[in-house]
């Protein structure tokens, strides 16, 4: 079986986390490349509800997991999500948890930056998680981050320490904030190391080998292709690739190692924080879409906007991403429904577009044109198998390939791991 990444095909919240774990369960390591605690993968196992949004998602059932090198990391983040799964009955060890010495650190500092950003940006507001994810990134592109590595090596943080102080004091002051206390953050840092640096090594080297070995490796993206900061819907983005080609570089093998990119996209679209969204509806069915599919954050626990299926959106990051099959997930919120519709192109200034321009106002500007299909009665929550499903259902699904120009290899019913029907 070739070695398969889990990306998101639209804003995130596709319903990652249950397709995850279900892969994670055949393979037998778990790699996250991008982002960092930002993401939000709800786990239903055994009745139990798991939120991650950090840790990958293997650490659940306790298949080897490895943070890569892509990842932006805050350490007391990963202390607190570490003991709050320790409550639950699930133990971190330096076994079943490895860490990229070099990841950028996420600091408290970056997180200030964040919300004070996005504070005073009024209407012009990414809708961040607040969790310093772009600032920490930034830094990382600057070559000033600090890394998990450093954290062995802190008598020798001062150089570093110049250029972040010099960067972070200038912006902090445009804030009235005053700069940051040096001696604090050496003795934060001291203290949370002696936390991190047992699950700390250059994972590249255990993935190699893991693959050389012929090991199963699952990849686990974060967030969504049109989050992603080159693909996606710019400058309402994230500040990582969150396509299939980072899974190579997020975590130190080559592209090769990727054998299948499982996109995972919703019956639907739903969105979080600012930016374009074409089929948003602010009506009755886009409010029965959110009570329906309980849309909201796993992380900030945010209203999510919904509207109708967007082929034009989807095709866009199969295309981007590479995506060999989909994963298409929370069919049962569209039951019921007379007419279901999917986005099939878009209007602009007179034109029909089969594709989402580039610019932000031609973005905000587009307009779906939509196709109407007959929608389903009957239930098809927990189905397990295509003769489960209405007829409609399956017309739906069949023309969402077509347009998509994509097969969908899964069908995902339920959060219910068993709740799945496998198409091909
Ligand atoms: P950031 O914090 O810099 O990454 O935010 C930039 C944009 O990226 C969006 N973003 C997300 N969108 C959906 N889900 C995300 N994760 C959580 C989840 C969200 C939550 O999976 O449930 O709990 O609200 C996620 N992370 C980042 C964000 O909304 C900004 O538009
Ligand atoms: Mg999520």
């Amino acid at each position: 079986m070739a070695n398969v990444a889990v990306i998101g095909a639209q804003w995130g919240d596709e319903g990652k986390g249950k397709i995850v774990d279900w892969l994670a369960s055949r393979a037998d390591m778990v790699v996250r490349f991008q982002g960092g605690h930002n993401a939000g993968h709800t786990l239903v196992v055994g009745g139990e509800t798991y939120k991650l949004s950090l840790l990958p998602s293997g650490i659940v059932r306790g298949t080897p997991s490895v943070i890569g090198n892509g990842v932006v990391l805050d350490p007391w983040a990963l202390k607190s999500e570490v003991e709050r799964l320790s409550g639950q009955g699930i133990t971190v060890t330096p076994e079943t948890l490895r860490i990229a010495d070099t990841c950028a650190l996420i600091l408290p500092f970056h997180r200030d930056l964040d919300g004070l950003r996005e504070d005073a940006s009024g209407a012009g507001k990414i809708g961040t998680t607040r969790r310093g994810i772009g600032p920490a990134y930034e830094d990382k592109v600057g070559r000033r981050a600090i890394r998990v590595c450093d954290l062995a090596h802190l008598d020798q943080l001062e150089p570093q320490l110049d250029r972040l102080t010099a960067h972070h004091d200038a912006l902090r002051a445009g804030f009235g904030e005053p700069p940051i206390d040096r001696e604090a953050l050496k003795r934060e840092l001291a203290e949370i190391a002696a936390f991190v640096l047992p699950f700390a090594k250059p994972v590249w080297r255990d993935l190699n080998e893991a693959r050389a070995r012929g090991r199963r490796i699952l990849f686990e993206g974060a967030q969504g292709v049109l989050l992603d900061i080159d693909h996606g819907t710019y400058p309402f983005v994230t500040s990582s690739n969150t396509i299939a080609g980072t899974a190579a570089g997020g975590s130190g093998l080559g592209p090769a190692a990727v054998g299948f990119v499982l996109g995972i996209a919703k019956a639907y679209t739903t969105r979080v924080g600012s930016g374009p969204f074409p089929t948003e509806l602010d009506d009755e069915i886009g409010e029965r879409l959110g009570t329906r599919g309980r849309e909201f954050g796993t992380v900030t626990g945010r209203k999510r906007r919904c509207g109708w299926f967007d082929a034009v959106l989807v095709r866009q990051s199969a295309a981007v991403s590479g995506i060999t099959g989909i994963a298409l997930t929370k069919l049962d919120v569209l039951d019921g429904f007379d007419e279901v519709r999917i986005c099939s192109g878009y209007r602009l200034r007179g034109e029909t577009l089969d594709y989402y321009p580039s610019h932000a106002a031609d973005q905000a500007a587009v307009e779906p044109i939509y196709e109407s299909m007959e929608g389903w009665q009957q239930s098809t929550a927990g189905a397990r198998s295509w003769a489960e499903l209405p007829a409609q259902a399956i017309k739906y699904i069949r023309r969402v390939e077509e347009l998509i120009r994509c097969p969908v290899a899964l069908v995902s019913t339920s959060p219910e791991r068993q709740d799945t029907i496998l198409v091909r």
